[in-house]
């Protein structure tokens, strides 16, 4: 009889099939399994002999080739793909198997997912990854999720296919139920922040600054050796310097200006709202993507609405530095929100997340890595009770040093019209983060006056109300 595997994988595409390679690299026997069966023919034409791989064309096959108790990871397509896999895999398993969710599901189905295995004797494990297709294959960031002693099970495997950065592998235990699958959504959303900053950058440098995609491609290609230095800096200094085969042009002037969406980045902004956290960059990054969609709306309206033609109006130098701190500074508010939101859904729930470990593992591997996510890290290992990054040292000196710049920045792009609803809704964030008393004392008392809502007073204790219809005194509510 053959070996068994040490573990499973099951979902083929390019996810499953390279981090299944990933683990077979390494040296684990691993069986393979794909619901459409000559994806798992195709990938062990392909890939079987680079390592001890058992390819199953039924899921009895698949779940007979492992060791027991098994450990399989389902990296299917989010959603009702991955209930899909666990009702059929769940009636084949044994106590005590462990069933590992690799895929980017929303936390609340990774909670109710491991209530279903656990009440069926299954552990349950909701694990993010991030990195893409290259990332899975040579070392990604691991966010694992779930029972703490399944995860000590397979702590040997996800540690040795992760990224590696100062010898410390980009994967450590996140917290119980959902919270791996919430880093993840969080790392995302951050993500779809730092893209928005970096488009809005690049609008600028285009339509103020005047300069061509393979000029500003240098730029980012410059930007990416200091402060700023990280994968999405240095990719977008690639992309704005291919050429298209087609046309001769620049690639990105012929690619069409709609950004599309799996649904991550409106996850982090919706659980943001419930959980009554400010997370205005990323939000404002998942709107754009949402703007940039309305394609037809935009071509009517750009003929139709009013507003200055952007030119260039300043020192292009000048410029071109402006919005380089800028950027840096809008990317410390959207980190700063981010790191936020975990803390309070850490509160919330009680899993005990450690931010300076999340820090940690994604400065490798993952789409967000960055040099200053070592910044990040220092920052929790001084403070690890901190309301906001924001009030570090390092980053309150970071981003002082920056506002002139960044306020120009947004000064310049509102007056010759071109839209910056990141850089100019972190801005308006740290103003409102940094004023002792806001204008909030009038939104209660408008409440007050529609609604009977009532106010706090700054001088008594209690809640008050005024009888605005009435004879206008004031009368203590509580
Ligand atoms: P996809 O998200 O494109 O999913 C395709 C896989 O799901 C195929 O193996 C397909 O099998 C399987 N599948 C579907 Br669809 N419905 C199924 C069902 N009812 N039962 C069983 N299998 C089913 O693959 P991917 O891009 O490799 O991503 C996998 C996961 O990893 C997703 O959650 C994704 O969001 C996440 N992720 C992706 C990336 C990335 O860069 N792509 C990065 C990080 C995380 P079939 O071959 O039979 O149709």
């Amino acid at each position: 009889m053959a070996e068994k595997s040490r573990i499973g994988v099951t979902g083929l595409a390019v996810m499953g099939a390279n981090l299944a390679r990933n683990m077979a690299r390494r040296g684990f026997p691993v069986a393979v399994h794909n619901r459409t069966t000559s994806k798992t023919q195709e990938f062990m034409k392909d890939f079987g002999d680079e390592g001890p791989f058992t390819g199953s064309e039924s899921l009895q096959e698949f779940v007979d080739a492992l060791e027991t108790p098994r450990t399989i990871v389902v990296m299917v397509k989010a959603g009702p793909p991955v209930d899909a896999v666990i009702d059929e895999l769940a009636p084949l398993l044994d106590k005590g198997d462990i069933i590992i969710d690799a895929g980017n599901s929303h936390f609340p189905d990774t909670d109710r997912r491991a209530a279903y295995c656990q009440e069926r004797g299954l552990r349950f494990m909701g694990v993010g990854v991030s990195g893409g297709e290259e990332g899975a294959l040579l070392g990604p960031s691991i966010m694992p999720g779930g029972d703490p002693e399944a995860y000590a099970e397979v702590e040997e495997i996800l540690t040795a296919i992760a990224a590696v950065v100062d010898d410390t592998p980009c994967c450590t235990h996140v917290g119980p139920g959902g919270a791996g699958h919430y880093v993840k959504m969080v790392h995302n959303g951050i993500e779809y922040a730092d893209i928005q900053l970096i488009a809005e950058a690049y609008d600028l440098l285009t339509h103020v600054a005047g300069l061509s995609a393979p000029e500003i491609g240098k730029i980012f290609e410059q930007w990416n050796t200091g402060d700023l230095e990280s994968f999405l800096i240095e990719i977008t200094g690639k992309v704005l310097a291919k050429t298209d085969e087609k046309t001769g042009a620049p690639l990105v002037d012929v690619i069409v200006d709609q950004a599309e969406q799996k649904g991550t980045g409106r996850w982090t902004a919706i659980d943001a709202l419930d959980l009554g956290v400010p997370l205005t960059g990323i939000t404002e990054a998942v709107f754009a993507r949402t703007l940039s969609s309305l394609r037809d709306e935009r071509r009517a309206a750009s003929t139709t609405l009013a507003g200055p033609t952007p030119g260039s109006g300043s020192n292009r130098d000048d410029l071109v530095e402006d919005i380089r701190q800028a950027l840096y500074a809008s990317k410390v508010v959207a980190y700063a929100q981010g790191f936020a939101q975990m803390r309070a859904a850490s509160q919330q729930n009680d899993w005990n997340l450690d931010l300076g470990a999340m820090a940690t593992i994604w400065r490798g591997g993952c789409i967000i890595r960055a040099q200053f996510l070592n910044r990040i890290r220092d920052a929790y290992a001084e403070h690890p009770d901190l309301d906001n990054l924001l009030m570090v040292p390092y980053f309150t000196q970071a981003v002082a040093d920056a506002q002139d710049a960044w306020r120009r920045v947004v000064a310049t792009a509102t007056a010759q019209g071109v839209a910056i609803p990141a850089f100019s809704s972190s801005l308006s964030y740290y103003d409102g983060y940094r004023r002792e008393r806001g204008p909030a004392n009038l939104i209660q008392g408008l409440r007050d006056f529609f609604g009977a809502h009532t106010y706090r007073r700054t001088d008594s204790d209690g809640t008050f109300h005024t009888r605005w219809a009435q004879d206008g005194s004031e009368v203590s509510t509580g």
